[in-house]
């Protein structure tokens, strides 16, 4: 087993040396199931468990391991082990959990981890009924507090009569995430995907249920690895299929997380993470008469005047209010 290979890099071997001493082995968890966590780890692949420790330390679920954590292991017999430390993320993919409840009455957000040490997130949407530009904007400001690169991949292009009107209209609010367009079961239309791809890279695709992801994936791998679902004609959406996080390492080199729909997608960040994924109404705010205007009813605010003149679309800047809020909200409630 190549450590590197799966994503090790200087930045977890500083943090090592303590586990090392106690005979603990580095190891990556490859597969996330609802009771059990697989991890690849240089004598192979364990099944393993948490240590009571891991759980009595972690604050809240945020410190305990997820798909694409490296930890620290202690190899048993039968191919099981025991996870007693979680290393440092470079990078983490968080949702908000909201509507859990502590205690009487007191709402409680929380931050649930999705995948942790993703270097490239493929935001994947179906040019069928799925193709929504607004869903996308939600991901790429959630992309953008990770810590991880965006890419957009505009999957089903068979199924659309212009794509390439979808591709201009995602181009138009995606600034500098790339976007590109293919039909998964072509492997031929994934050649794009060559140039992000690189031994010890990890990328992972994120998604609504049905647009593909696993389908991208086993075209990637050449063979069929996960289980794909047809989408539902009734209301056009996907059956969630996938179930699980999983970690495939590609023939291509690097390393690719498939994960199941999403269903929800609640932002966790804040305010300013708006500032890559709406840079043009930032822009266009630097100019507004009021330096703390809000873009809504101000005077002489240049958002405003940009809708009105057409070099802003109003329901863009709907959009941006509406992310704004929520994030503001879960600010303020933190
Ligand atoms: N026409 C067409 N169908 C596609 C394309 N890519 C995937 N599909 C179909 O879309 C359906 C859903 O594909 P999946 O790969 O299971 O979708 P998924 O995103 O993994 O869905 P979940 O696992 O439920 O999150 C399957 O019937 C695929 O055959 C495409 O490019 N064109
Ligand atoms: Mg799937
Ligand atoms: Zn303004």
């Amino acid at each position: 087993m190549n450590l590197e290979a799966w994503g090790w890099t200087p930045f977890f071997t500083d943090q090592f040396p303590p586990f090392a001493q106690k005979g603990y082995l580095p190891a990556r968890v490859i597969r996330g199931e609802k009771n059990y966590f697989r991890v690849i780890c240089a004598v192979g692949e364990l099944t393993v468990r948490f240590a009571g420790k891991l759980r009595h330390r972690a604050d809240g679920r945020a410190d305990l391991p997820v798909v694409g954590d490296w930890v620290a292991v202690e190899p048993q017999p039968d191919e099981r082990g025991m996870i007693h430390a979680l290393l440092e993320r470079k990078s983490s993919f968080a949702r908000n959990l909201p509507g859990r409840r502590k205690g009487k009455g007191q709402e409680r957000i929380e931050q649930q981890v999705i995948a942790a040490n993703v270097d490239l997130v493929l935001i994947v949407s179906g040019l069928d009924r799925d193709f929504n530009l607004r869903r996308i904007e939600r991901y790429l400001t959630l992309v953008g507090s990770s810590g991880a690169n965006a890419l957009i991949v505009l999957n089903k292009s068979d199924l659309n009569e212009n794509p390439l009107h979808c591709l201009e209209q995602v181009e138009q609010i995606a600034a500098d995430t790339p976007a590109h367009l293919c039909m998964a079961h072509d492997p031929r239309q994934l050649e794009f995907l060559t140039q992000y791809l690189q031994p010890g890279r990890t990328l992972a695709l994120l998604g609504s249920s049905g647009v593909g992801k696993s389908t991208i994936l086993n075209s990637l791998l050449g063979e069929e690895r996960q289980k794909i679902g047809a989408v539902s004609e009734a209301v056009g959406k996907g059956r969630h299929t996938t179930t699980h996080r999983e970690l495939f390492m590609l023939p291509q080199g690097g390393i690719l997380m498939d994960n199941p729909g999403m269903r929800e997608l609640h932002l966790w960040g804040d305010e300013d993470d708006l500032s890559e994924s709406f840079a043009d109404i930032e822009e266009l705010g630097a100019s507004c008469k009021f330096s703390d205007c809000r873009h809504r009813v101000e005077p002489g605010c240049a958002v405003l005047a940009a809708v009105t003149e057409g070099g802003l679309n109003e329901e863009r800047l709907a959009s941006y209010h509406k992310l704004k809020d929520e994030l503001a909200n879960l600010q303020r409630r933190h």
